[in-house]
């Protein structure tokens, strides 16, 4: 049993039962021009959470560990987009509409894939969601179930929006969270830090919250422990 150094209290974990949820790092949240500016964000503000979130990624790989990554959008024919959601906000350009990514928050589109240093690798499951939420309208459920996962370690875009949102459903679900600070990020710095309040408060209400170093050096031990075990096998088979 893997132990992480966490609020409220030690987040416990077995490499076989937990994945690493990535949400949402697409450019059209990251990027100039893309959903994130067109609703007025300054995007900039979510770069900081993509080193640490690329270590973790790659200790989480060398772990062993399912990565499962999302991305907010919506069909070509905008036939799941909720007419409430387009009209959101008054946008001049929106959901649908082409910018110099492509169409906003459209699948297939440039700006709507994730950004490059987080790619996605083959056999990790991309899950497509409609809504904030990555439990809506998707099978992210049914891949968890299907292979024993009862926990997520989170990071991702925006704290408050679909990382939160996210969050709940999994909680509801019956699914324990850790949401690593410093890979998930916000627009608003004062959101970012109410956000990871209300997760941890009243005893971890709807999870926990750490850093992504105190995960890193559990993954990594993990990691050397496999390489170790695997060396040793092959001599023995020697
Ligand atoms: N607007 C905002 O902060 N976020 C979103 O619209 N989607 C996600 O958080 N992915």
């Amino acid at each position: 049993m893997a132990r992480v150094r966490a609020e409220p209290y030690v987040f416990r974990f077995e490499a076989s039962s937990v994945a690493l949820l990535i949400i949402d790092m697409q450019r059209d949240f990251v990027d100039p021009g893309g959903f994130g500016e067109a609703l007025g964000n300054d995007v900039s503000l979510l770069r900081a959470a993509v080193s640490p979130t690329k270590r973790l990624l790659e200790a989480a790989r060398k772990a062993g560990i399912l990565v499962i990554h999302t991305r907010e959008g919506h069909r070509r024919d905008l036939a799941d987009l909720p007419p409430t959601k387009k009209a959101r906000g008054r946008l001049k350009t929106g959901i649908g509409d082409p910018g110099p990514m492509g169409r906003i928050l459209v699948r297939g589109e440039h700006g709507h894939d994730i950004i490059d240093e987080l790619r996605p690798m083959a056999g990790e499951p991309v899950v497509d969601k409609p809504g904030k939420g990555a439990f809506y309208a998707t099978d992210l459920d049914a891949i968890l179930k299907s292979r024993g996962i009862g926990q997520l370690l989170v990071c991702g875009v925006t704290t408050e929006v679909c990382v939160t949102t996210t969050v709940r459903e999994a909680n509801d679900r019956g699914y324990d969270c850790l949401v690593l600070a410093d890979c998930v990020a916000s627009y608003f710095p004062e959101f970012q830090r109410s956000a990871l309040e209300m997760i941890k408060a009243q005893g971890g209400i709807f999870g926990w919250v750490g850093m992504s170093a105190d995960l890193l050096a559990v993954l990594e031990a993990k990691a050397r422990k496999t390489k170790n075990s695997n060396v040793t096998a092959k001599r023995a088979a020697a």
